[in-house]
């Protein structure tokens, strides 16, 4: 099981690397990772073990994040975030952003990374919705359409693929600044 002590922190080069295709059929290591990518999301949003542990409550982490540079990444939205419409849970695989909605969204309090300690104020304006083409770990190939809360948080795990942290999309000079119709999503 995945502790803090294993999330790679900003700064290690890994973080900025541009990860592997994952092969299928999974390895037995590549099957195993996927069961822990997902097991810390679990067991950190249960708020005992989360304090038992000393965990972060998350809800994603990418490859890269446990220092694997490969294109795996868990995604667990509380049923409270989901809106109600679009939930999402798997761990996504070689993920494709295949399109994206001009609408662009935020979130209201901005983001954080379980990969990066200090706190780094501002919008993160991201597409408001996605469709979003993966393999789950069976090598099953899924398409789905995802908006708001399930959508931001797919597309931050999608950059930890490609080396990308939340604070590179914050204006510097205006962080909290804002296209009028960028949607603000809590
Ligand atoms: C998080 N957690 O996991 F709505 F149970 C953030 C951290 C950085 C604050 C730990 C988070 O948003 N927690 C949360 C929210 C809920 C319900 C709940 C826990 N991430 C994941 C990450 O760093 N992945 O690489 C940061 C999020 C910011 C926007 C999307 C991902
Ligand atoms: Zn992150």
């Amino acid at each position: 099981m995945f502790l803090m002590k294993d999330i790679v922190r900003d700064g290690d080069p890994v973080l900025r690397q541009e990860a592997a295709d994952v092969v299928f059929p999974l390895s037995e290591e590549d099957q195993q990772l996927a069961k822990d990518l997902m097991e810390y999301l679990v067991v950190s949003q249960d708020p005992e073990q989360c304090k038992k542990y000393g965990l972060r409550a998350g809800v994603g982490l990418a490859a890269p994040q446990v220092g694997v540079s490969k294109k795996m990444a868990s995604v667990l939205v509380p049923a409270a975030e989901e809106n109600g419409k679009s939930p999402f849970t798997d761990v996504i695989i070689n993920p494709v952003i295949v399109s994206e909605s001009v609408q662009q969204g935020a979130l209201t309090e901005g983001e954080g990374c379980l990969s990066v300690d200090k706190d780094v104020p501002g919008f993160v304006p991201r597409h408001d919705r996605i469709t979003l083409r993966y393999y789950d770990v069976n090598g099953e190939k899924h398409q789905v359409r995802l908006k708001n809360y399930p959508a931001i948080v797919c597309q931050h795990e999608i950059d930890h693929l490609h080396g990308t942290l939340f604070y590179d999309h914050i204006d510097k000079d205006q962080p909290f600044g804002r296209d009028e119709d960028t949607i603000m999503i809590d």
